[in-house]
């Protein structure tokens, strides 16, 4: 595709999204899903384009103003129609080529693919026999925003012509899909967290004392744009000293010094889906004996959490059964007393002070993807293990995270290029 950085998924996938959506949805359902908008900074600028992820999801369309209606028949039959920003010799010649018709086609697999004028005069024609509206909603747990996006913009004004629609939200159905990856969607995050590990093992053998955590944040953005990667997946956090125990410390200005430890959190994205990865690695190339106790506590709980994420375990009792085993780590490194866990034994939420996000979240076109309220793990979720123990009195925080696949039997872990062992960090450090 000529327009594009990456290896498109096939048009295949999208049709098999939309036909199993088509047949979770009753006769006489419309659906519409909206793009994001392109968010303006100042005068004439603009953010880069984040694309919606249902639309792409259900497209594969990465580009603004773009609109798609299905129309949901009885036993699952659904038409579908495409509408695109029409692209004109003035958007050309500023802004650069956009997706013609037949691209868009190719690359969705909708033959019907109109321009965006269209789109008033087709919803007429379809509320003529529709029963149900199915609207993109966002509806993540974790979601707060003042910003009203394209599609809230656009639902509202529709609820305005039609006042009397039946409006239901697509979110549901479409976290529950999004939940399970694709085949073609593993080809993606996989490439992901390929790029995540393999750009931070490339940098780490430059990392010494006196280096500006910018210049690390550099050489990441180099690595991953070079394998074709758009952008981070999420802003970086490169953090030294003290403020490895700021948990989402993202100004990355200070040098760092000899004895800090370097807490990286860091994503590269990949055909719209995002890798998630943090590793903590001495300024110095070597750990001292102190920072190598944390670290082996955290990497301990780490094994073990991987070890118990297994299909049909509820994500709740996996997160507990983490702070149960956290505990006894934090006990082992002087910082709890085993009376304070005792008293907790069935679920140790003392261990928050040096423990307090959770270990896992769903990561797909999201980098904190779709996730129901009470999630069961199942073979082809993807998600992260992250735990971490953060000292402030010690400037020490450590936190260590992989994405992984879930298999029938156990996890696979989709960023194996990036050192995770002491030994292996020291020695990629030192050589
Ligand atoms: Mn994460």
């Amino acid at each position: 595709m000529k327009t594009l950085r990456y290896t498109p998924i096939p048009a295949s996938f999208y049709q098999t999204v939309r036909d199993t959506l088509a047949s979770r949805l009753p006769a006489g359902a419309l659906v519409v899903a909206h793009a994001n908008d392109v968010y303006p900074t100042n005068a004439d600028g603009v953010m880069q384009h984040h694309q919606n992820a249902d639309l792409h999801y259900l497209t594969g369309i990465d580009q603004e103003e773009t609109v798609l209606l299905m129309r949901v028949g009885e036993n699952g039959q659904h038409e579908d129609t495409l509408l695109l920003r029409e692209t004109d010799e003035r958007i050309v010649i500023w802004e650069g080529a956009r997706l013609t018709q037949s691209e868009a086609r190719d690359i969705s697999g909708i033959e019907d693919v109109r321009w965006t004028r269209e789109y008033q005069s087709l919803i007429a024609e379809a509320m003529q026999s529709v029963k149900y509206v199915y609207w993109e909603r966002d509806h993540h747990p974790r979601r707060y925003t003042y910003v009203q996006t394209r599609n809230e913009r656009m639902f509202a004004a529709f609820q305005a012509n039609y006042p009397d629609a039946d409006m239901r939200s697509l979110y549901p159905l479409l976290s529950e899909m999004r939940l399970v990856k694709g085949e073609p969607e593993l080809v993606q995050l996989r490439k992901a967290c390929k790029t995540t590990g393999e750009g931070f093992a490339a940098i780490l053998p430059h990392i010494k004392p006196g280096m500006g955590e910018w210049e690390m944040e550099a050489l990441l953005s180099c690595e991953y744009t070079r394998r074709r990667s758009r952008k981070f997946s999420f802003l970086p956090i490169i953090a030294s000293g003290a403020d490895t125990c700021v948990l989402h410390y993202i100004s990355n200005h200070k040098v760092c010094k000899d004895g800090d430890l370097i807490l990286f959190d860091i994503g590269a994205e990949y055909g719209g889906y995002a890798g998630d990865m943090s590793r903590t690695v001495p300024a110095s190339g070597k750990f001292s004996p102190r920072q190598k106790a944390v670290y082996e506590a955290v990497l301990a709980v780490h094994r073990y959490a991987a070890s118990i994420m297994l299909p049909g375990v509820r994500k709740a009792d996996y997160e507990r059964r983490v702070r149960v085993r956290m505990a006894q780590e934090l006990v082992k490194l002087g910082l709890l007393t085993a009376e304070q866990v005792r008293q907790q034994a069935d679920d140790p939420t003392c261990v928050r002070k040096y423990y307090m996000h959770s270990v896992s979240h769903s990561l797909g076109l999201d980098v904190h993807d779709v996730c129901p309220a009470d999630p069961v793990f199942a073979v082809g979720q993807v998600w992260t293990i992250e735990p971490g123990i953060y000292i402030p009195e010690e400037n020490t925080g450590v936190r260590i995270e992989t994405d992984v696949l879930i298999h029938p039997d156990g996890v696979e872990d989709l960023i194996p290029d990036a050192p995770l062992e002491v030994a292996d960090i020291e020695r990629l450090m030192q050589g």
